[in-house]
Parts: structure tokens; sequence; C-alpha cells
């Protein structure tokens, strides 16, 4: 159908025959009742010789059939679209993770390897792709029609979208949630390369890895002289801290996760972690996300705890 924009990733066929059944079924159920309404009106109209008496006061069939055939459709619909929905919200394994700061009024993205962008996103053609995004201010939305996926980016959150892409091309990127006065003018490009043609992009300007501009951070936000090993101060070693269980000072335990440690540095005195006194800095609104972004990517790439840890080790591990 070519009222629709072009199908560009592998929800956009989906999502669209699903589109399609609704409004075919929408449009049986209001023609019929437009012709029934009609041919009711020309055939009661003043003056007309038609019966008035009324006729049956129940019947149990009619009743039973326009209950029970919208349920079973509405049902069918249903089932259709929790599959579908499944499908939007589990990336899979292997897709290639690309980071996402809105912020009034522009998109920046941060590929795996560094390189960063401003208002276009490049993507490799029949790859998935798996975007993690936060705001730096209110709550955007990123949307491209093309490839029908649509995701609010939340401050204070990573919230997440995948798809492949699956045309050459440079398709529109909006933002689909009012965002201040130029919300207007936050648009962008996704640009569909080839795979190859994606990775000599890629290293086509020298960029620093995250975790590398991370330890510098991390150094110059003072985060090192506490967090170091042998730095002398009772406060966590990080080394091999993500993804692993977490116990908190109030008995409950944490997945350190992407909003995990994001809230560690940015609010620490929400979760403070057992056995440890409230002594980090609140560093709200001094760090931006694309920095917040670099020391996750630096305490990631900390492996485990070196072989002689001092002495107070982090105990939940
Ligand atoms: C004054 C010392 C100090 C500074 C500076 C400091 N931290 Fe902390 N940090 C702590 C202490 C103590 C804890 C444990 C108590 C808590 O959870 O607040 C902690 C907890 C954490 C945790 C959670 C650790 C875990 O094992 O779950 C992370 C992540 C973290 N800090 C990162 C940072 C980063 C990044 C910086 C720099 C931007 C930083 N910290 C600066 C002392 C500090
Ligand atoms: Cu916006």
């Amino acid at each position: 159908m070519s009222i629709q924009p072009p199908e560009a990733s592998n929800f956009a066929v989906p999502i669209d025959r699903m589109f399609d059944a609704m409004l075919l079924l929408c449009g049986a159920v209001a023609v019929g009742v437009f012709v029934a309404m009609i041919w009711l009106c020309i055939k009661y109209r003043r003056g007309s010789k038609a019966n008035r008496e009324g006729g049956a006061r129940q019947n149990l069939a009619v009743e039973l059939s326009w209950t029970l055939i919208p349920f079973v459709l509405f049902c069918g619909i249903f089932a259709w679209s929790i599959d579908l929905w499944t499908t939007l919200r589990s990336p899979p394994a292997n897709a290639l993770p690309i980071y996402i700061i809105a912020k009034q009024w522009m998109w920046k993205v941060q590929h795996a390897n560094g390189r960063r962008e401003i208002d276009t996103l490049h993507v490799p053609l029949g790859e998935p792709v798996r975007l993690i995004m936060t705001s730096q201010d209110v709550i955007h939305s990123f949307y491209v029609p093309d490839f029908r996926v649509k995701q609010d980016v939340v401050p204070g959150r990573y919230t997440a979208l995948w798809f492949i892409a699956t045309k050459l091309g440079e398709f529109p990127l909006f933002c689909s949630e009012f965002c201040g006065t130029g919300h207007a003018a936050m648009i962008g490009t996704v640009e569909v390369v080839s795979p190859a043609d994606y990775r000599k992009w890629l290293q086509a300007k020298p960029t620093l890895a995250p975790a590398v501009v991370g330890r510098k951070l991390f150094e110059q936000f003072g985060c090192s002289g506490c967090h170091d090993p042998h730095s002398g101060i009772h406060a966590p070693d990080l080394h091999g801290l993500y993804g692993t269980q977490v116990r908190l000072a109030d008995g409950s335990a944490v997945v350190a996760d992407n909003r995990y440690l994001h809230d560690s540095i940015v609010l620490p005195s929400t979760q403070i972690v057992a056995g440890y006194a409230p002594i980090m800095p609140v560093y709200e609104g001094r760090i931006d996300e694309e920095d917040i972004l670099s020391l996750m990517a630096y305490i990631k790439s900390l492996g485990p705890q070196p072989a002689a840890p001092k002495g107070d080790v982090h105990e939940q591990r």
C-alpha cells in the first residue's frame, strides 16, 4: 500500500500487515453499521408502508453471535499483537549496541568504538542494532517512521529499541514527544550502509575507546581517589562489578546493570552498598550523560579484581 511510508526494517512489514488487518476489520464493521442504518432509515421513513408492529424481543442466536464473533476476533488480534510486541521488546543477543543521548534539541550518538555523531545515525544493513537511549534533560521520543519504531527517551533511565534495517539509504528520524521550543528542529537521519561500509566508517576517524575516555574522567572527577585499589579510602573496588549482584545497606540486592551504575554515580545516596559509609559525593548535574556513558564503559571494562586485593574485599561479590 503506497499510502504507507517505505518499509525499511524487519518490523515494518509485520506492523503494516497488522495495521491493514485492523483497518479492514474496523472498516467492515463501519460499513455494516452504515449500510444497516441507511437501509432502516429508508425502510421506516415517515409515510412508508413498512410494518411497524415490532418483531421478536429476544433472539439467542443473534445475541450469541454478536458477542462471540467479536470476542474471538479481538482475542486473535490480542494474541497477534502480543506476539509482535514480544519480538519488538526482545533484541537478539548479538545485536550491535549503540548509545543515543537526546538533549534539547539534538540526537547524540555514540558507537561501540567511541565514534560519535550528531543528528545522524549510521547503521549496518541486515544486522540487528540495539539502541540504548537516555536523555540529558526532558522526555524525548526516538521515532523512525520508515522502520516503524518509536521509543520514549527518558532522563535518568535507559530505554532500549532494536531493529534490523532492510533497505540501504537515508531515513528521517524525528523526536515525537514535544520537548520545548526547538522540538520541531529535533530531526535527523538514519543512514543505512552496507556492513563493510559501516565498519570502514567506524574506523574513518581516530577515536578514543569509551573505556579510555572513561578512565580519564575517572581521574578527573576524583573517582579514582576513592575507588582505585590502594586508594586508602574505604570505597568499593569496581573491578568485575558490572552484571553482578550487589547487596545494599537496606538489606535488598540489586543487579549492577546500566541503570544501577548510572544511579550510583549520579545519586549515590539512593542505593548505599552494604558495609560502606555514604561518603560518595553526589554528581547529579555535574557530569553529563555522555561522560556517564564513558565512565560506565570504563567500569565495565574492568576485569575481575586484581589477584591481591586490598583489605576490604567487596563482600557481596
Ligand atoms: C569520597 C570517595 C568517593 C568518590 C570521590 C567517589 N566514590 Fe563512588 N563510592 C564511594 C563509596 C564509599 C561507595 C559505597 C557507598 C555507596 O554506595 O554510596 C561508592 C559506590 C560507588 C558505586 C557502586 C559500587 C558497588 O560496588 O556497587 C559506583 C559504581 C561508584 N561509586 C562510582 C563512582 C564514580 C564513577 C565516581 C566518580 C564520578 C565515584 N564513584 C566517586 C566513594 C566514592
Ligand atoms: Cu525532543
